[in-house]
């Protein structure tokens, strides 16, 4: 029987490139999201792809994804996102509670759901995908570098609890990514100041990269847990430290 891989925020970005990814590796892949047209023409292009509604932020959403699911090998906690960059002084409470929800309490929620499945499975990989502003600070980081810090220690957390137990906790932080819509949540659909971010740096990571670090990951034998992988594009040497070229 096919394994199955859970992977939520799956209809844009590194989401749908993980999907597709494992797929491809011979996954049968439930793909979440909220926004199900996305995901319907990712399934048609894709059958191994299952579309299903999900939201993060609702646990009954998430309870009914696991009483459908039949096993669960693999689950990519990727739904997440940041929104807005203010300082900490002048930050908007409404998007510290969204990203709070989001990237940590929708960890939380998915993981505490499909956890007795993944160990069922008897060789379960539970991946979170924090970021490097889950490792350091930055100014107009807010809620972002809060929430990832959080996700970030869940993993190590996880990792200590779960020892003894048939399940891997593999952390993926990746610095600067050209994502579809990641930087214009951000700057709160500003498509001219989320472009700014990636102006001159030649070649960010993409999607795909992050995918295959994914994919890498799952794919090692049992035994070997990857703890944490931090990946950036060769352009940035840390998260201040960007080569940029002009025009
Ligand atoms: C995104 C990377 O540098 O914008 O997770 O925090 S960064």
């Amino acid at each position: 029987m096919k394994k199955t891989a859970v992977v939520t925020g799956a209809s844009s970005g590194i989401g749908e490139a993980t999907a597709r990814r494992l797929a491809a590796e011979g996954y049968d892949v439930v793909a979440g999201a909220r926004r199900r047209e996305r995901l319907d023409e990712l399934s048609a292009k894709v059958p191994s792809i299952r579309p299903v509604t999900l939201d993060v932020t609702s646990q009954e959403s998430v309870d009914e994804l696991a009483a459908e699911l039949e096993r669960c090998d693999v689950l990519v906690n990727n739904a997440g996102g940041a929104f807005g960059m203010e300082s900490v002084a002048e930050g908007r409470l409404d998007d510290w509670q969204r990203m709070y929800d989001t990237n940590v309490l929708g960890t939380l929620r998915m993981t505490q759901a499909l956890l007795p499945r993944l160990i069922e499975s008897g060789d379960g990989v539970l991946v979170l995908l924090t970021s490097t502003a889950g490792l350091v600070a930055y100014e107009g980081g807010g809620g972002y570098v809060a929430a990832k810090h959080a996700q970030s220690s869940m993993a190590g957390t996880l990792r200590l609890e779960l020892v003894g137990q048939p399940v891997r906790v593999v952390e993926i932080a990746p610095g600067m990514v050209r994502s579809e819509g990641f930087a214009v949540t951000r700057f709160r659909g500003d498509e001219a100041a989320a472009s700014r971010v990636y102006e001159g740096v030649p070649d960010p990571l993409t999607s795909d990269d992050v995918a295959d670090a994914i994919a890498w990951c799952v794919t090692r034998p049992s035994h070997v847990n990857i703890d944490r992988l931090v990946m950036r594009p060769r352009a940035q040497a840390a998260q201040h430290k960007v080569h940029r070229v002009s025009g």
